[in-house]
């Protein structure tokens, strides 16, 4: 990893930048770029947002007093430049891989992490948290939190921005502006910011951060709060306040986020200050690496690739259908036979599979930007109307728009469809992208239907029926990556709670009821089973809410053995219902997540690690004497 970073090798905390020049801090930046590029190839992960960053964190890191002085990063896919500056160069070839470095923020990993992050919007409260608890305890570090331009759009960012600007914090905000979300950004505050950037204010950025320190009055003289305001305009009387200025926060910029010179100039003087302060910093997604200039949206994350050929390794195709291109296109089918469909993504249309929707039906689908709670809500609205709104999210963010599926859509009976990708284990992003939480958030909301496909045929199913023969608030949950292909074809309709029988037998000693992802699983265990003379029973639950406890316990009474195998945590998931029905007589066992934070790493290891495979379902089956 180290190879001619003759720099980066003699740096262990951002402390140690502070004995370069700023020609050598250039230097330091371009082996951080370097050390991304070389390292990224090998691991895969995020890398334009990375190659973004590179000078905006040398420079911050140079110019702070790190620790005390605190950074706290939005969401963490950009802070690879952080990590490898805060201690972990040596570790950094680890990086998403098991057993090594997150792809994100963890307050486990350093203590440099001083804030876990890996869902967007989050920083700014953070900060403000950070900055209240330093006053009150009588600190005296400075907090900054860097937010990009998507996630500074969403509803805690504009909250905390609030809270901030009104209580006269001494905390800083930097906005790395790259006009990108995953996809290109959207919103009118993106207009807004795009304003901003094709008029440079009158001040420019250094000399502005300057003059607020030279202003700055003594300690004891900065009485009242509005006594900043009356320095600043008498400073720029000939500018109108931006929106930040204009609810208490000092907007300085915008600056060239990739001139270190300047960066260095800005932030050695935006640490003396003691207010509210708004950086306002424009950066290059991709920058350094032409092919990530060119399309930073495709090289957002990355699988592996070549440095030198670098467009190949990415075009490889995946083998077989993933469950996000089925659902892609089941909507497409629903959407020509219905014009009152509409898809919503909350700035996730590429994965989501929603894409070709996008530019089929462009009047019928919303990107939201990143604002969950605000797309279920607007979607309860849609369906208010008589529309039928489709909200596509991932599982782990709809994590935060619970009360907005219970209040808004739930309780008042709206018919908003929700389509979950991710569920289950993720893999290489690891906690905060797992989604094995969402039955268990899910299910007890009543009148929310819920079902989970046991493959693509049936995801597509599954999507027609949602919107053609059910009229109820209704959630579908499949997990990344490929749908399997060993399932008997699919012949049954989807029926409202009815499970799908996939295999019985007279003489069965165990009924694996098993939900969605899981559904292969326990067919190959039935199928390895009866290889060793063992019957089994399968059944494709469909629905997790509601369930088909009638199915279950008919054939859980004959086997007298009921094994529940689902992809969520126990408490609350699907397993803990059938058990707390249970008749007397039949017996149950339940396979699931644990009720616990699952690390990131490969999938197949994850799921070994938690005894969600075939192995060990058919190690539960086999009775005690005929176990190897
Ligand atoms: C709550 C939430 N929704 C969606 C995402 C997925 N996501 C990860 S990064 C990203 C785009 C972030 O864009 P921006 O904040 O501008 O940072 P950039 O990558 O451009 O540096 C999105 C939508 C997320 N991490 N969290």
């Amino acid at each position: 990893m180290d190879d001619g970073l003759r720099f980066l090798t003699t740096i262990a905390e951002p402390r140690d930048l502070k004995r370069f020049s700023r020609r050598e801090l250039k230097e330091v930046a371009n082996e951080v770029r370097q050390a991304i590029l070389q390292n990224v190839s090998q691991t895969g992960g995020h890398f334009s947002s990375n190659l973004g960053t590179v000078e905006l964190t040398v420079a911050m890191y140079a110019a702070y007093d790190m620790p005390p002085d605190t950074v706290v990063w939005d969401t963490g896919h950009q802070a690879y430049p952080h990590k490898i500056l805060t201690g972990r160069l040596d570790r950094f070839p680890t990086l998403r891989q098991y057993g090594g470095l997150s792809g994100f923020l963890k307050r486990e990993e350093s203590p440099f992490d001083s804030f876990g992050a890996g869902h967007a919007g989050t920083a700014i409260s953070a900060a403000v948290g950070m900055a209240l608890a330093r006053d009150q305890l009588g600190g005296k570090e400075k907090v900054i939190a860097v937010a990009g331009d998507a996630s500074i759009a969403s509803g805690m960012s504009w909250e905390a921005l609030n809270h901030g600007g009104a209580a006269e914090l001494d905390v800083t905000v930097v906005l790395n502006d790259n006009r990108m979300s995953i996809a290109p950004n959207v919103g009118a505050l993106t207009n807004y910011l795009a304003a901003l950037r094709s008029q440079p204010r009158l001040q420019g950025a250094a000399r502005r951060a300057k003059d607020l320190v030279e202003r700055l009055p003594d300690p004891v003289a900065r009485v009242a709060a509005g006594l900043r305001h009356g320095i600043t305009h008498y400073l720029a009387p000939e500018e109108t306040g931006t929106i930040f200025e204009e609810i208490g926060w000092e907007y300085i910029g915008p600056v060239d986020g990739h001139d270190i010179e300047v960066l260095m100039e800005v932030f050695t003087n935006v640490r003396q200050l003691n207010f509210p302060v708004f950086v306002h910093a424009l950066t290059v997604k991709g920058k350094g690496y032409a092919v990530a200039e060119q399309d930073a949206r495709k090289w957002h994350g990355v699988v592996p690739f070549r440095v030198d050929e670098p467009n190949l390794a990415l075009s490889a195709v995946p083998q077989s259908q993933t469950y996000t291109q089925v659902f892609g296109q089941a909507m497409l089918e629903v959407a020509a036979e219905d014009e009152s469909v509409i898809a919503i993504t909350a700035a996730m249309p590429d994965g989501t599979g929603l894409n070709a929707f996008a530019e089929q039906y462009p009047n019928r689908f919303v990107d939201t930007g990143i604002a969950e709670p605000h797309a279920v809500t607007m979607a309860a609205g849609m369906a208010a109307r008589g529309a039928k709104p489709c909200v596509a999210i991932y599982s782990t963010f709809l994590q935060r728009a619970y009360d907005q599926i219970v209040h808004d859509v739930a309780l008042q009976h709206l018919p908003v469809r929700f389509f979950l990708d991710r569920a289950g284990l993720v893999g290489d992003d690891g906690p905060t992208h797992h989604g094995a939480m969402d039955l268990s958030y899910l299910c007890h909301i009543p009148g929310l239907r819920v079902l989970a496909p046991r493959d693509a045929d049936e995801l597509r199913a599954m999507v027609r029926w949602m919107l053609t023969q059910n009229d109820a608030p209704t959630a579908v949950r499949y997990p990344r990556g490929a749908a399997p292909s060993n399932l008997p074809e699919l012949r049954s309709p989807i029926e409202l709670g009815r499970a799908e029988i996939l295999r019985k037998s007279p003489d069965s000693r165990v009924t694996f009821a098993a939900l969605g992802s899981m559904v292969t699983t326990a067919y190959t265990a039935a199928q390895t089973l009866a290889e060793q003379g063992i019957e089994s029973d399968v059944i494709n639950l469909r629905f997790a809410s509601p369930l088909d406890y009638e199915t279950i316990f008919a054939l859980g009474a004959r086997s007298g053995r009921v094994i529940t195998v689902e992809e969520n945590v126990r408490r609350g998931g699907i397993g803990e219902a059938i058990a707390a029905r249970r008749p007397d007589g039949i017996q149950v066992e339940i396979v699931s997540l644990p009720d616990a934070f699952v690390t990131h790493g490969p999938v197949p290891r994850l799921k070994q690690d938690h005894n969600l495979t075939v192995e060990h379902l058919v190690n539960l089956a086999t009775p005690i004497q005929l176990r190897h």
